[in-house]
């Protein structure tokens, strides 16, 4: 009778195809309800002599079935490995993807020039913050309370103290005024945003960039502000390029200056861009005012010191010819894809 069942057990094993069909011959012969169980329920029925000789061929039918089931198991696995690696095996020889590697913006590569240029005069690189009090974004700039100056760059207000800030000189102050030595010069620069009730057109934003410069040392005069912003332009724009000083007024400096490129539109005949002007005012700029010097704890009968204020966009602008600063926002990846292709 267990040879019977013996073959049947071999005849089904060896006909299984795969893991599942296995798993069903396990359950039908060792399960719960499989043969060989229900055989091993029968024993306490037969006689003493019978459960030995019957116990014994029971034992070595389920040690064999065990055996073969796992040997097929291993068989069965090894099979469906293999299948497995066939069906996803990679043809190194197919050509790849293009994987498209992000640009820079080009307001991030005008900055990192200016950077670069800054960086190799000495000036260090730093960091301000774009909610500013009003104690630095204008009081200590030599702004009060109800200067006129202010509503030239009216902004957004959190509340009487903080608001966005309208350019990058509180930076300026911060700078003196963390500097614990007052005997120290002072050579940097602060790239970053800034904000203001600005009407939107070809050359303004409510938002935009501005690079702040400050040196602060001994003998510095305005020669020292124009050689250093005459190179600057020479070395963004090439030597060729025209730079024009003109008196202007900021209550930070004194005196005060606004500093125009040729327009790299109409190169000079005068457009629409440059409101027919045929110049492009890329900064603000001058000496230190001496109360701004003495509020961030230096002393200006020895110290002295330039400033300025450039705007990144008017400088990409020119750089790259761009006709209208808003395409510089408007995430267009056609107009952007044109900048430093990167690969
Ligand atoms: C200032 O913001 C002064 N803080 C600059 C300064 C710094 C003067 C240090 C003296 C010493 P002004 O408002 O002119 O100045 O702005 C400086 C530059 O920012 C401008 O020359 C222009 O390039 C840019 N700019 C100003 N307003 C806008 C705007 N709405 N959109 C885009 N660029 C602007």
């Amino acid at each position: 009778m267990l040879d019977k069942l013996k073959l049947e057990i071999i005849d089904k094993v060896n006909d299984v195809n795969n893991l599942e069909e296995l798993k069903q011959v396990k359950v039908e012969t060792l399960g719960k309800k499989g043969a060989i169980t229900q055989l091993t329920k029968t024993m306490k029925d037969k006689s003493e002599e019978e459960k030995k000789t019957f116990g014994k061929q029971l034992h070595e039918l389920k040690e064999y079935t065990n055996i073969i089931l796992d040997q097929k198991e291993k068989f069965l696995l090894k099979q469906k490995i293999k299948a497995d690696i066939e069906a996803e095996k990679i043809d190194i020889f197919l050509p790849g993807y293009e994987f498209a590697a992000g640009l820079y913006h080009p307001l991030t590569l005008v900055t990192k020039e200016i950077e670069d240029f800054f960086s190799s005069l000495g000036y260090s690189i730093n960091e301000g913050n774009e909610v500013e009090e009003d104690k630095y974004n204008f009081e200590m700039l030599n702004i009060p309370k109800d200067h006129p100056a202010r509503d030239m760059q009216d902004t957004f207000y959190f509340n009487a103290e903080e608001l966005l800030r309208t350019h990058t000189s509180p930076v300026q102050v911060r700078t003196m005024e963390n500097n614990d030595d007052k005997t120290t010069p002072v050579r940097m620069i602060c790239p970053g945003k800034v904000y203001r009730r600005d009407e939107d057109d070809a050359t303004h934003s409510h938002q935009f960039m501005q690079v702040e410069g400050l040196v602060v040392d001994k003998n510095i005069s305005l020669a020292d502000l124009k050689g250093t912003l005459e190179l600057f332009a020479k070395k963004m724009f090439g030597d060729n390029t025209k730079v024009r000083f003109r008196p202007s007024y900021f209550p930070f400096t004194e005196p005060s200056v606004e500093v125009d490129l040729t327009c790299h539109i109409c190169k000079g005949k005068g457009c629409s861009v440059c409101k027919n002007t045929g110049w492009i005012e890329i900064l603000g700029a001058g000496q230190v005012h001496p109360n701004v010097i003495e509020a961030a704890g230096y002393d200006p009968n020895i110290y002295q010191g330039f400033a300025f204020g450039l705007g990144i966009e008017r400088v990409a602008m020119l750089k790259y010819g761009i006709d209208d600063i808003r395409h510089l926002y408007n995430n267009n990846l056609g107009f952007l894809n044109q900048f430093n292709k990167v690969k």
